[in-house]
């Protein structure tokens, strides 16, 4: 890979939450966003729900609430370390080619989580860079399927 953009765009930024349906009914009610996809993650050890803005298909923006499944959830572990209260979790950036960025992010000395990237939300392939290589974010790169690239 060259030195041109790594990054597509913002692709989400993920809040925790305590409980994913009052989050979804504040943020839809009161902040206006609309549901778009809602799952469970059992590896991640979350349930989770992307909101969006925008016309349907071509979204403007999307946050992602990110509840945790149980008590060993890293969700859970960041509600217990914030107090209790919901609040940014992490960014993530999309990408084309997470394998490639991913070497790339490898070679400039960024420590990647996973050996190889996992399975994001909407069958997307996620890695993360861990905050201590990031300035202090929790990075997500995620490379959507094929036909939801844009
Ligand atoms: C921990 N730290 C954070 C952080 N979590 N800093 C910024 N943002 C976060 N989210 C900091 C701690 O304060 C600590 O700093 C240091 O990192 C190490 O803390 P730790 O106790 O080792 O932290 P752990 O055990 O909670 O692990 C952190 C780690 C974990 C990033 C490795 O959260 C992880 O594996 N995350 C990736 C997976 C994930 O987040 N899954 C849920 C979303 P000090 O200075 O005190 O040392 S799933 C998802 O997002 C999917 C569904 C999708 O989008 O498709």
């Amino acid at each position: 890979m060259d030195n041109s953009d790594l990054f597509v765009c913002i692709d989400h930024v993920g809040y925790a939450v305590p409980d994913l349906d009052e989050a979804i009914k504040l943020h839809c009610d009161t902040f206006g966003w609309r549901v778009l996809h809602r799952e469970t993650n059992e590896e991640q050890g979350v349930e989770e729900a992307m909101l969006g803005t925008g016309e349907q298909g071509a979204q403007n923006a999307q946050i992602q609430l990110l509840a945790p499944l149980n008590d060993s959830s890293t969700i859970a572990k960041w509600l217990e370390r914030n107090g209790g209260r919901g609040g940014v979790q992490q960014v993530a950036y999309r990408v084309e080619d997470i394998d490639a960025v991913s070497a790339t992010l490898r070679e400039r000395g960024v420590t990647l989580l996973y050996d190889a990237p996992k399975i994001g939300t909407g069958g997307s392939r996620i890695q993360f860079a861990h905050p201590k290589s990031t300035g202090g974010i929790l990075l997500e790169i995620v490379e959507p399927p094929a036909a939801a690239a844009h």
